[in-house]
């Protein structure tokens, strides 16, 4: 049988009519009650810094540890390396097709980013779908990141919200786990008017997890402070003193009062050395750990594989579904309502 281009936009129109009833229908008798599921990623864009573990590292681990169900990523997609993870890129394509270009330009890392390059790229702008295909794909319903990220995750609620609407409910509505919000984000070492970053040219600006105690030393020496001399916290007036009591409070559970009362009487210079030695003996132990692991590679690769495979089990299966839904899968239920359109038509 041949189909003629009219008939079949008719065949598809109707098709179309039906599964709208059919979501219509679903939406109103469905109660979905999704297994708590985390999800979240780290790009692979240089070596994970003090902002990425007290952020949202030490949270996953917490979680993973608690025995929750957790999936992690190394999101290279986002940092443009190899583009095999075609359901990501998929789902990416299809949210896209639901959000607005001033939606995505609002979105506040798109505007720091943006406004640090002569040209945009399109992967700029359009890296918050491609975080929200991420996390929907997997289903999450918990997402552990850090402050930075606050207002992505809203774009991923409310690419959420209007795919169920429109095609019935295939996503829960994932809530971000923010680390405590008296942390917020960790600031640059040499600009604390900025987040401390991977991809930040300075390597003094960040303090890595695999940093030596020279090393360590070396970057709290080189801190920009002011020209205060005594250690208190304000952080709108002195951040970069600010940043320097939130890293010490982080690593020694500390109030920031108890830590500028505990140096009374050292000046910034002083204090730096104070914070140093701390984050030294605070480090070393996960910077072994991570050597350990490094002299490892067999091991790790191991672990990844494994991973993948699980996680690619998720996402084929929420891609399936989701295909179904947008019309773009010829399923044996939708072919049976073609044949029935065919008949009709004819
Ligand atoms: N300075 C920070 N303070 C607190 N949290 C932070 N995070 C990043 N920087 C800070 C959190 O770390 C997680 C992983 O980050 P990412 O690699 O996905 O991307 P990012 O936020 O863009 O981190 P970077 O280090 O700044 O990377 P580049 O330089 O490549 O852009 C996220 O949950 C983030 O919130």
């Amino acid at each position: 049988m041949v189909l003629t281009v009219g008939r079949r936009l008719h065949i598809l129109n109707e098709y179309s009519s039906r599964c709208l009833k059919q979501v219509r229908r679903s939406h109103a008798t469905e109660t979905f009650k999704w297994s708590h599921r985390v999800f979240s990623g780290i790009q692979p864009t240089g070596s994970m810094h003090l902002g990425n573990y007290f952020g949202a590292v030490q949270k996953w681990v917490e979680m993973q540890n608690a025995g929750e169900s957790v999936i992690y990523s190394i999101a290279d997609l986002h940092s443009i390396t190899l583009p095999q993870i075609p359901e990501h890129t998929q789902l990416c394509w299809t949210l896209g097709c639901l959000t607005t270009m001033a939606r995505l330009a609002h979105i506040p890392t798109y505007k720091e980013k943006s406004a640090t390059v002569k040209e945009v790229p399109l992967g700029l702008y359009v890296y918050p779908v491609l975080q929200a295909a991420d996390i929907l794909l997997y289903r999450a319903t918990h997402v552990p990141v850090g402050e930075d990220q606050t207002h992505n995750l809203e774009l991923v609620q409310h690419l959420a919200k209007i795919f169920n609407n429109r095609y019935g409910h295939t996503f829960p509505i994932p809530k971000a786990v923010v680390a405590d919000s008296s942390i917020s984000r960790l600031k640059s070492l040499r600009d604390p008017s900025k987040k401390m970053s991977k991809s930040e040219q300075d390597p003094k600006s960040r303090i890595e997890i695999t940093d030596t105690p020279d090393d360590i030393l070396e970057k709290c020496k080189k801190a920009l402070t002011d020209f205060t001399s005594e250690i208190t916290f304000d952080p709108e007036k002195r951040p970069g003193v600010a940043n320097l009591i939130t890293i010490h409070s982080l690593f020694t559970g500390l109030d920031p009062a108890e830590i500028c009362e505990q140096n009374i009487g050292l000046d910034t210079g002083r204090y730096k050395l104070v914070v140093a030695e701390v984050i030294q003996e605070k480090l070393e132990p996960l910077r072994q750990q991570v050597q350990q692991y490094m002299s490892e590679p067999q091991y790790i690769e191991e672990v990844l594989n494994r991973g993948a495979d699980k996680a690619s089990v998720i996402a084929q299966q929420t891609w399936l579904d989701v295909k179904t839904k947008v019309g773009l899968q010829i399923n044996e239920g939708s072919y049976r309502c073609l044949q029935v359109s065919e008949k009709r038509v004819m």
